[in-house]
């Protein structure tokens, strides 16, 4: 029975990586390897999380702490479990986090080719009233045989060799992409395992949300303007789009790459650049969308294309369904 089988055998994502790798002889299993620390990253978040309001109230982890105390040290503690599991994975060189003002080197006895950037837990001021979170992870390879340097992750997003996102909401889901289309996992807590339940997401070709912090409005640009009013004001004939924002990017982009629209964090007259960064929050989002049929433009050009200068730097965004994303690339195109 092929319902049977379905329920017997169990695509976990170690064994879809390792699948995937297969197709590259030249492979020796580090990439394997290297996504295998950062699930065990993911694993110990998820678990982090989900124990962070009963940690409040008897006092699980970091209970010397008060008042808000506990989400910033999950914020720290969720970094040094990455920085660690990396490390150790021992096919790493350069580590970037949201969380570090310096770049990692990693030292040469425990080094490997993979460089990699992440935001180990974004939206993390929606812990305390348990809205969903994540971490966010890009990674690149170093060209052999060169001591590595910041250059080799100043890359545009488009040299990425992987990107994904977990989400650890009702459930914990890890979305991953090594450049041959978008997978979906979702964590059964019993097995401790993340098992295949999204292959080959697409996003929708257009869609009817759109997402963005309309707080910001009286600072916004013309065809970020211009966009929105069209949302709720369709000129025509179409209808007007919904408005959904949760304020957390990982939750925020999981729901556009499943329902479709659009997700926007524009440039307006206080932060001219955005607010989200380059490196570990647009590229990764912009790797999946794309690689889920969607595009990623930056007010400018495709986000992939972009050559961060720092690796903190921000960058404007406007990610997801293919048609909803040109519509806002004309827009732009229309300004002098
Ligand atoms: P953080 O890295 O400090 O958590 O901020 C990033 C978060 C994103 O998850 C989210 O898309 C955005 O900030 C929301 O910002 P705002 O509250 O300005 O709408
Ligand atoms: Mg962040």
């Amino acid at each position: 029975h092929a319902a049977d089988a379905h329920r017997t055998d169990l695509m976990t994502i170690t064994r879809y990586v390792l699948n995937e790798q297969s197709r590259h002889p030249e492979s020796r299993g580090d990439f394997t390897i290297l996504l295998n620390h950062i699930v065990l990253g993911c694993k110990f978040v998820c678990s982090a999380v989900n124990k962070a309001g009963l940690a409040k109230l008897i006092g699980l982890a970091g209970e010397t702490n008060v008042q808000g105390e506990e989400q910033k040290k999950l914020d720290v503690l969720s970094n040094e479990v990455f920085i660690k599991a990396l490390i150790s994975s021992g096919r790493t060189c350069i580590l970037v986090s949201e969380e570090d003002e310096e770049a990692t080197f990693v030292e040469p006895s425990k080094r490997g080719r993979y460089c990699v950037v992440f935001d180990p837990l974004d939206g993390s001021s929606n812990i305390d009233c348990g809205v969903s979170i994540g971490t966010i992870f890009g990674i690149y390879a170093i060209k052999d045989d060169h001591e590595p340097s910041l250059d080799d992750v100043l890359q545009p997003g488009k040299n990425m060799l992987a990107a994904g996102y977990c989400m650890y909401g009702s459930s914990c889901t890890f979305v991953l992409s090594t450049g041959n289309g978008v997978n979906g996992f979702t964590l059964d807590p019993s097995l401790g395992e993340f098992i295949l339940t999204h292959a080959d997401m697409k996003i929708p070709k257009k869609g009817n949300i759109y997402s963005v912090n309309e707080g910001n409005a009286k600072n916004w640009d013309g065809p970020t303007a211009r966009y929105v009013e069209k949302c709720k004001f369709p000129t025509d004939g179409s209808s007007s789009k919904s408005l959904r924002y949760i304020g957390s990017m990982v939750a925020d982009v999981h729901r556009t790459l499943l329902y479709g629209g659009i997700f926007l964090y524009p440039a307006d007259k206080k932060s001219p650049n955005g607010k989200l960064r380059v490196l570990y929050e647009v590229f990764p989002m912009s790797f999946l969308m794309e690689q889920a049929g969607g595009q990623a433009f930056t007010g400018k050009q495709r986000a992939l294309d972009l050559v961060p200068k720092k690796i903190h730097e921000r960058s404007p965004i406007f990610l997801g369904s293919y048609d909803d994303v040109e519509e806002i690339k004309a827009l732009y195109a229309a300004v002098p």
